[in-house]
């Protein structure tokens, strides 16, 4: 083996085949030393008079995952992977990618300079730099759809998307997909290649296949919908049409200034953030990284309702057998026929087969008793939201688990100290809260009260990630963080309805800002009747005006339930449109009146910097509390479960590019406005605000 002076590649010949050996934990990025590392490897090479073809593979769990994220920050120190890109592109003998993992960004760029590529059955490829609001610039766009077409490449390119490798092969993005051991299958293809001449195969001479131009219009139709107020996507489509019409080496310059332009812009560096935030939020407070999640192989759910039905699919979708517990044998059979029904619609959808939706409903029984549960590993309750009721069941529970079983609640605003402490084991009673509906939305706060074990927070941490959530670690807090968020939000979008504000105006702002939906359509899709009960539920801790402002109360005296009664804050039409009904504005005229309220224009601006800093303004709180380790981890918690945009990078990422002390003024301003007890500056802010700090430092 000959040490290269990049130490993270390192080069080895067997027979007259080179053997170049990435090895940058944890995913091969390609770091400053594997850029050299490649460029040398490549020297090698061709210095090397025995040697007539080479061969890249990768140590560890995956082939290079692209550049490196953590070098975008600094200034770019050469070589550049152009540069990289250029040489392999140039080499006199053939290199051959050996792909495992995933080959992604950088990573398939470098595997698209060489001539030829293998992949292991499983590893899977694709363009993902969208995601991070940028785009290939290392020929990416250039050369893939002159391997894939041009309407393949600009599905990869414009969604980011990762396919097969099988995929792959029948795309022709790679030439051969084997099993077994890669570095010898891909040794015996070089040998093959040499045997047939060591022929080289530039993708970059190959021609741009013949292409149907009206792909490129259809296609930005339909992102601009798709990715409404993302950038990224729709320059996807302008660099792939330059790229048909212009020379190579001209393209792949048009290519990189365009990454470049991407890489500093708003979008990127707020989908970088969220990107790293969501990486750090599986690193729990207080826990170190040492500390072994416990093993998950059989779960128990209790409470067979609108949550654990969706909790019990989380599980059997990665092939977990679920134990259900309900009161009754309808109750059991109801839910089992709506997880049916969870995965008749995807399969009619197909995404998923019909042995797959069979396999996995194989893994689901039901019982009444908790007699048969003595072995799972962990339960999850998710019974009604009364303090009694589920102490009752943490009884239950404790007698009849094993000792290292974990109790974890999906409770959303109980005090989870109460209810660990009714177990007689509370080291091993966490919170897992999932968000409706539990099997679509990726959002899972986990909440850890003083006892619990560090083992067990690291086990719902790796389960969330496990399950494809985001999870996130939160602390004892009423409505933990989303909703305790949340209600503030909701506050300010009743109070401004008070002030003389429409739903219709209050939901166009919020969606123009880029939430995917406004809180008062929200709140029909919910339910009057919902919305209703869970006010019911704080009313008694609420201020004298949130007590009064009672319009949800008033839409469910007047049968406007939302969507499912065909109105609520809006009228529904038979296929479900909405509109405006002046029937809420008489509603409306008519709380504001008895209240003493005197309607007046509200401004958009208004009505965004109310309910957008109302949130921030408690997150600060909650972060003060040490309810949320880190203002990441807020952020993640609003992107995954609320829609918040994340080209925007999360509330408190947003707050910083908005500016402290700007955020401040407003505070201050609205306290005048609406109450000093409703947006009095959190003390955090204050802080920071003196310091000249942001969340973010
Ligand atoms: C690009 O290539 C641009 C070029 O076209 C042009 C340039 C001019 N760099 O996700 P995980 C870290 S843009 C550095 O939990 P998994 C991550 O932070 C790039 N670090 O693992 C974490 O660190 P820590 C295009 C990276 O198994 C650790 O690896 N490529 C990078 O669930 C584990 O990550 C992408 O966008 C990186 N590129 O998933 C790929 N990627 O443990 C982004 C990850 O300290 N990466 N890390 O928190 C992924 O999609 C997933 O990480 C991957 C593994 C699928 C690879």
């Amino acid at each position: 083996m000959t040490e290269l002076l990049a130490k993270t590649v390192s080069v080895a010949k067997q027979g007259n085949i080179l053997v170049a050996t990435v090895n940058n934990p944890p995913v091969n990025a390609l770091s400053h030393s594997v850029r050299a590392g490649l460029i040398e490897a490549v020297w090698t090479l061709e210095d090397d008079a025995e040697a007539r073809a080479m061969v890249i593979v990768c140590e560890g769990r995956t082939f290079i995952a692209g550049a490196d994220i953590h070098e975008f920050k600094k200034p770019m120190v050469a070589p550049l992977l152009g540069e990289v890109i250029d040489t392999l592109d140039g080499a006199t003998k053939p290199i051959i990618a050996a792909i495992h993992g995933t080959a992604l960004g950088g990573g398939l760029e470098v595997a698209l300079a060489c001539s030829y590529r293998i992949a292991l059955e499983g590893s899977k490829v694709g363009l993902p730099e969208v995601k991070l609001g940028i785009l290939p610039g290392s020929g990416g766009t250039v050369r893939l759809p002159r391997l894939a077409g041009v309407e393949q490449a600009l599905a990869m390119i414009s969604e980011g998307g990762q396919i097969s490798a099988r995929d792959a092969r029948e795309k022709g993005i790679v030439d051969e997909v084997v099993s077994g051991d890669l570095k010898a299958a891909a040794i015996a293809f070089a040998e093959k290649v040499i045997a047939d001449g060591a022929r080289l195969r530039r993708t970059s001479d190959l021609p741009v296949p013949a292409f149907d131009p009206a792909i490129l219009e259809t296609s930005r139709a339909a992102l601009a919908k798709k990715y409404k107020g993302f950038k990224a996507p729709l320059v996807a489509v302008d660099l792939i049409k330059m790229v048909t019409e212009t020379p190579v080496a001209e393209a792949i310059a048009l290519e990189y200034q365009t990454c470049k332009e991407l890489l500093v812009s708003p979008q990127s560096k707020a989908l970088r953030h969220i990107f790293a935030a969501e990486r750090e939020a599986l690193k729990i407070d207080g826990v170190d990284a040492t500390v072994k999640p416990r093993n998950v192989s059989k779960v128990a759910i209790v409470g067979p309702g609108t949550m654990g039905r969706g909790i019990a699919a989380c599980f059997l979708n990665i092939g977990i057998p679920v134990t259900l517990i309900g009161l009754t044998d309808e109750g059991l059979a109801s839910a089992v026929k709506a997880i049916g029904k969870i995965y008749e619609g995807s399969v009619k959808r197909g995404s998923l087969s019909t042995e797959e939706m069979e396999r996995r409903l194989a893994l689901l029984t039901t019982t009444t008793t908790y007699d048969g549960i003595g072995d799972v590993d962990l339960v999850i309750e998710a019974v009604t939201e009364q303090l009694d009721v589920k102490k009752e069941v943490f009884a239950k529970l404790d007698a009849v688990l094993r000792d290292d079983a974990i109790i974890a609640t999906n409770t959303s605003f109980l005090d989870i100290e109460e209810l660990a402490g009714s177990s007689k084991n509370p080291v091993r009673v966490a919170g897992m809260h999932f968000f409706n509906p539990a099997n679509v939305m990726k959002l899972l706060e986990n909440v850890r009260a003083a006892k619990t074990a560090p083992d067990v927070l690291a086990t719902t941490t790796a389960l969330g990630k496990r399950l494809g959530k985001a999870p996130v670690m939160v602390g004892r807090s009423e409505g933990f963080v989303a909703n305790r968020m949340l209600s503030k939000r909701t506050r300010e979008a009743q109070f401004l309805l008070e002030d003389g504000a429409t739903p219709q105006q209050v939901d166009r702002v919020l969606t123009a800002f880029g939430f995917p939906i406004g809180p008062f359509a929200l709140a029909d899709l919910a339910g009057m009747d919902i919305m209703a009960a869970a006010r019911a539920a704080r009313v008694a801790r609420m201020s004298p005006r949130e007590q009064q402002c009672n319009i949800v109360d008033r839409l469910v005296a007047a049968g406007r339930l939302g969507q499912k009664s065909g109105a609520g804050y809006y009228v529904y039409d038979e296929n479900g449109k909405a509109s405006h009904d002046p029937a809420v504005d008489e509603l409306l005229d008519a709380h504001r009146k008895e209240r003493g309220f005197t309607a007046r224009a509200i401004t958009d601006e208004e009505i965004l910097e109310r309910c957008l800093f109302a949130m921030v303004n408690e997150a600060a709180r909650i972060l003060d509390e040490g309810a949320a380790a880190r203002p990441g981890d807020i952020d993640v918690i609003w992107t995954n479960g609320f829609g918040f945009p994340t080209y925007l990078g999360g509330p408190m990422f947003y707050a910083d590019q908005v500016g402290l002390p700007k955020v401040k003024a407003a505070l201050d301003k609205y306290a005048g406005l609406v109450g000093d007890q409703y947006f009095k500056p959190a003390a955090l802010i204050e802080r920071l605000v003196a310091e000249g700090k942001g969340f973010y430092g």
